[in-house]
């Protein structure tokens, strides 16, 4: 009987792609036999793995490098004792392998995450050694040396040395404790919280596979707008359990703590972070998590922000509060992510001055354990934005970047929008904050500040869909983010083959088609939403769909028309000298380049300018004429992206192609909508004709207006 089984889970691995249900769920690691022209691996390589690691992590390598080899090879890889025959694979450290050991590698630089791949002989037999100074670092190269073999690479001749450079690779989850994730667009919550700790949901174990395959190397499970109750007793106790489940994967959990949980969760009257009191009890609590949780990362805290509590309550600054929760985290050896998204409660002069305003002064304040996250750009993940100018103003403090995987502003999930691209024109920016060449990716990585602790955040879009992050293309977000996280100095076109090849398969038809795709697909979504610097139009609150026009909040802020400033005159917000002087915050370098508008480029014109509606571009057209051209090429790029989709039917199984299809479907006219809407307003404010050869909105405006969701997905609160 068991034999019959055997034999039937053999064929299930090797049956072809097209003949299972394709949807998604296997993300990138798919392990499926290769086809010739891309199996690089021969018979007298990958003929068995040597890996004596006894622990969980090394277990959990070992069974990864198993699985896959024998997936993408189509033949079972036998595990050995000994390297005793031509072409073993070894994954060990020198402490479980004499073999290795006695290979000298040079390991001394690639810490306790870092991995060496090469090609040696061992007692005069051809082998390959996957090895590294831990186990951690073994489940990394497993996963690096199965991703060679998966995009076709030859494994003969290798000699591979890798690190992470960012030390916390980490995930926000923003799922709240009921399941509903805020800005989730693929599901429920993947935390099962109401079974946990007792039903431990299968999925929970690939999950952390996913994430350690890209290096992601920590999670923080609940929403930073989530309730204090993650903190009490029997949440804790569900929380470990995850932790258990992610930790032969080298992923640790972290949490969202609400600044007023000592009130909320623990009765006392105040929250203020200089109180003994309040001190006492968050020091007991983090010595309670650590009882039950003895790897926690730490905690993550938005405070001061969109309504949460925070020290400011108290008339502290954002330094006590965060140095508060450090002093309790310090001695477990856990760490304080802070927030830089902070939102005043009064108006500000300018939105995309306030993180600067409040925590420039606050540098060298906080203790080493304390890390300021600060989202990629100054307001709130839009299409494009210029980087933030936090990253080149905290040289005394480690800044992380915090980046949206989910597309809140992007289309949600059923938009094609690649955001490596987005994250690497973000990660390249140079702040000039200790001359030139002082990349984001250089402030992010500590290496300027001389800083030890460094740390990348992705706002995950992970969910109960099939397909985890909503879309099938909404995987390679997921995983580009990992990718960079680990090397923020990667490039999106690589991490897009990569992606491409392991989930789409290496066949140069398809190859050759999805990379350019992915490529464009970030720009689109910018033409035919916010082109030329515009910014945040979209509907208010449940940020779906254009909505250029809302200018009843209340509060200046919360309404588009506060960022365009459309008028009579032209469009765009003057952040120059003569408007909010945002363009001060960043170096002179920079401050320069953005200040002028001959410098400062078409995709932060109408960021920092206000620009007459005929001033003419470097393109020859006029402002507003290159505007109406901006959002038609942004739907005829989709258009195009959807030519391409149709053309890779024969190579694509239908079950996601099908998907991808009616999902470019939505966008193109989603795409349609928002260039529609978007001209329709602008020209009640311009009275400029269309230039020739455009065609004219589907509908009058009102109609645009009108149209309500009350139902959109992902809502906050
Ligand atoms: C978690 C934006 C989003 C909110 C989010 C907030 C934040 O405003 O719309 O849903 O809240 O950013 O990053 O804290």
């Amino acid at each position: 009987m068991q034999k019959t089984l055997l034999a039937l889970l053999a064929l299930l691995t090797l049956l072809p792609a097209a003949a299972r249900a394709e949807d998604g769920y296997r993300l990138w690691l798919r392990y499926d036999r290769l086809a010739e022209p891309s199996r690089r691996v021969d018979a007298a390589a990958a003929t068995a793995i040597v890996a004596p690691g006894s622990g969980p992590v090394a277990q959990a390598a070992r069974a990864e490098l198993q699985r896959g080899l024998s997936g993408l090879l189509g033949r079972p890889v036998a595990m050995a004792r000994d390297v005793d025959r031509d072409g073993a694979i070894l994954l060990a450290t020198p402490r479980s392998s004499p073999a290795i050991a006695a290979l000298h590698l040079p390991l001394d630089r690639l810490g306790d995450e870092g991995y060496l791949i090469r090609t040696v002989r061992i007692g005069g037999r051809p082998a390959t050694v996957i090895a590294a100074n831990s186990d951690r670092g073994l489940l990394y190269g497993a996963f690096a040396f199965l991703r060679l073999v998966q995009t076709g690479r030859a494994i003969d001749r290798l000699d591979i040395a890798d690190a992470p450079k960012v030390k916390l690779r980490l995930l926000d989850h923003w799922d709240n404790l009921d399941r509903h994730v805020e800005r989730g667009y693929a599901g429920q919550s993947l935390w099962d919280w109401q079974k946990l700790p007792l039903w431990k949901d299968p999925r929970y174990i690939d999950y952390a596979r996913a994430d350690a395959s890209i290096g992601i190397n920590g999670a923080v499970v609940n929403n930073v707008n989530s309730k204090a109750d993650i903190l009490t007793a029997p949440w804790l106790e569900k929380v470990a359990a995850l932790a258990e489940i992610f930790r032969p994967w080298g992923v640790r959990v972290y949490l969202s703590a609400r600044f007023s949980a000592p009130i909320e969760i623990g009765g006392l009257r105040t929250a203020d972070p200089l109180d003994p009191q309040v001190r006492a009890w968050w020091k007991a609590k983090a010595d309670e998590i650590y009882r039950i949780i003895p790897d926690f990362g730490g905690f993550l805290v938005k405070a001061n922000s969109e309504g949460q509590p925070g020290p400011q309550d108290y008339k502290r600054s954002h330094a006590d509060g965060a140095n508060m929760l450090a002093d309790a985290l310090a001695p477990h050896g856990g760490v304080v992510m802070w927030r830089a998204f902070v939102y005043s409660a009064t108006g500000a002069d300018d939105r995309a001055k306030q993180a600067y305003d409040e925590f420039k002064p606050l540098d060298g304040k906080f203790r080493p354990n304390v890390i300021l996250q600060v989202k990629n750009g100054p307001l709130d993940f839009q299409p494009r934005e210029p980087f933030h100018p936090l990253f080149g103003a905290m040289p005394k403090t480690p800044v992380a970047i915090e980046v949206e995987i989910t597309k809140e502003y992007l289309g949600f999930a059923t938009h094609l929008a690649f955001l490596g691209t987005m994250w690497e024109e973000a990660l390249a920016s140079d702040t000039f904050a200790r001359g030139r060449g002082s990349t984001l990716a250089k402030v992010v990585e500590g290496a300027l500040g001389g800083h030890n602790l460094s740390a990348m955040a992705g706002v995950a879009n992970t969910g109960t869909d099939r397909n985890w992050s909503g879309s099938q293309f909404d995987q390679a977000n997921w995983y580009a983010f990992g990718r960079l996280a680990w090397d923020p100095q990667l490039s999106a076109r690589a991490i897009a083959e990569e992606w491409t090849r392991m989930t789409w398969g290496n066949d140069p038809r398809v190859v050759d088609a999805i990379v350019p795709m992915m490529m464009g697909s970030r720009q689109a979504v910018v033409d035919y939403m916010t082109p030329l610097g515009l910014h945040h139009l979209m509907g208010t609150g449940h940020h779906y769909g254009p909505a250029p026009w809302v200018n009843d909040q209340q509060r200046p802020e919360w309404n588009p028309v506060y960022y365009h400033r459309a008028d009579a005159n032209g469009i765009g917000f003057d952040r120059t000298a003569t408007g909010s002087n945002a363009v001060a915050q960043y170096a002179p370098e920079v401050a320069r380049r953005f200040a002028d508008r001959r410098s400062v480029g078409d995709d932060y014109l109408l960021w920092f300018h206000h620009v007459k509606w005929d001033d003419r571009l470097d393109t020859g057209r006029t402002l507003w004429d290159e505007l109406v051209a901006r959002y038609t090429r942004g739907v005829e790029e989709v258009a195009g992206m959807r030519r391409t989709w149709a053309s890779l039917a024969p190579y694509v199984d239908p079950q996601r192609h099908e998907e991808v299809a009616a999902f470019l479907a939505i966008q193109a006219r989603e795409a349609s909508w928002w260039r529609d809407a978007s001209i329709a307003y602008f020209q009640s404010i311009s009275h400029r004709p269309l230039p020739a050869g455009f065609a004219p909105p589907a509908h009058p405006l009102d109609y645009y207006e009108a149209l309500k969701f009350p139902y959109a997905p992902g809502q906050g609160g």
